[in-house]
């Protein structure tokens, strides 16, 4: 049995496309007064500068829409909170009627998933009118349920973002979470830089407000929080490897190898879209090559195997020749770990697309590989 690197690459592609396709979409409105940081937030948090680059487009009078192709994202922006009350009567029925109209339509790529309230830590007050909206808002939506979220925008400083939080909490108001978020960083003179932050707890927050199956979308569109993704990332090898090769794994001979194959494309495919990056055949072929150590086109199942088992002390002297549930677990996780510290190293910017075929990449994604295998075993 021989197992075709380009074709293993060509079928992980394949299955990655057929996983973006069937991303649901997600839909949030961003409310909040002029000049808050809404475009900021946005931008901030979600890949491709959507609040930039997105296509806007006027839903209502008050309402804008962005999207972007390839982006299983909607985001209503509101405008003119700031105009008074009646506009901001005006603006919170049209909101109502965004929210009803796509719950009647049932179709949940409609549904508003999350409202995002954003007020600014930095003026250091949420004024009155602010207050009774919110308050009028979560009673209009006592039905609909949908999540309200207050962004605390601009939260240079941290300890004034608690504090401004900790008041906030106290008016009681009717919203999920309070989460304080500096979208771009803020330097104070020359010598003092105050990082993004606040990312990864919003996205955790929309994590455990949104049904599972906007999960994956979730973690596509998003890319301030690495950490959410690297989480998410981790449950997928584990739910992939006690699916697959829990107890009742009929063992696979050594030579066959490849019967593990469809599985691990799966679960690298399921990776991939969680990370929202641009990978292609190439990226993939690397991976796979330096993994198994090879430069060729194809490897035979029997010296994959060897060459696994000398990496695998003690597990190598298989019951009767072949890889076990636990052996193909051990395999797979190792394998997934590898693809997933990959990933990571490519949304920090520590590994650049270009250079995946460098020799010292090829040689750490090797290495890293080796590690998650011992630490498996
Ligand atoms: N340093 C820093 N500046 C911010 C941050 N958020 C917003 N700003 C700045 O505040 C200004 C207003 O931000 P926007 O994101 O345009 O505000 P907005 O809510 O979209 O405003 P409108 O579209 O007019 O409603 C811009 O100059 C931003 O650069 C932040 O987290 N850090
Ligand atoms: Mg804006």
């Amino acid at each position: 049995m021989e197992l075709n690197i380009s074709d293993i690459a060509s079928q992980c592609i394949n299955e990655i496309n057929k996983k973006i396709k069937n991303l649901k979409n997600l839909n949030i409105i961003v409310a909040g007064k002029t000049g808050v940081g809404k475009s900021t937030l946005i931008n901030y948090i979600f890949r491709e500068q959507l609040a930039e680059t997105g296509i806007g487009k006027p839903v209502t009078q008050h309402i804008q829409m962005i999207t972007k192709k390839d982006v299983p994202l909607t985001i209503y922006d509101t405008k003119g909170l700031e105009l008074g009350r009646d506009t901001q009567k005006e603006i919170k029925s049209e909101i109502m009627d965004k929210i009803k109209e796509c719950l009647y339509t049932k179709d949940e790529n409609k549904c508003i998933h999350c409202i995002w309230y954003c007020v600014n830590t930095a003026s250091d007050r949420i004024e009155e009118d602010e207050i009774e909206w919110i308050r009028e808002l979560s009673e209009e939506n006592r039905e609909t349920q949908v999540p309200i979220i207050l962004v605390l925008t601009k939260s240079f400083s941290r300890s004034k973002a608690r504090e401004f939080k900790d008041y906030i909490d106290s008016l009681n108001l009717n919203v999920c979470a309070i989460v304080p978020v500096l979208a771009l960083e803020y330097k104070i003179d020359d010598d003092y830089v105050i990082k993004p932050y606040g990312g990864e707890e919003l996205i955790e927050i929309m994590g455990e407000l949104l049904g599972d199956e906007l999960i994956p979308t979730l973690q596509n569109v998003q890319k301030a929080a690495i950490k959410q993704k690297v989480k998410y990332a981790r449950g997928v090898v584990a739910t992939t490897v006690t699916a697959s090769f829990a107890e009742g794994f009929a063992p696979v001979p050594f030579a066959d190898a490849a019967l593990l194959v469809p599985t691990q494309v799966a679960m690298i495919a399921s990776i991939t879209v969680a990370f929202g990056l641009k990978v292609d055949k190439g990226i993939i072929t690397s991976f796979i090559s330096s993994i198994l150590g090879t430069a060729g086109a194809t490897i035979a199942g029997r010296t994959i195997a060897s060459g696994l088992f000398k990496l695998l002390p003690g597990v190598g002297t298989l019951v009767g020749g072949a890889i076990s549930g636990g052996t193909a677990a051990v395999i797979t996780t190792a394998l997934g770990e590898a693809y997933i510290r990959l990933m990571e190293k490519m949304c920090l910017g520590e590994i650049r697309t270009q250079d995946i075929k460098s020799d010292e990449a090829m040689s750490e994604m090797k290495k890293i590989f080796k590690a998650e295998l011992k630490r498996n075993k």
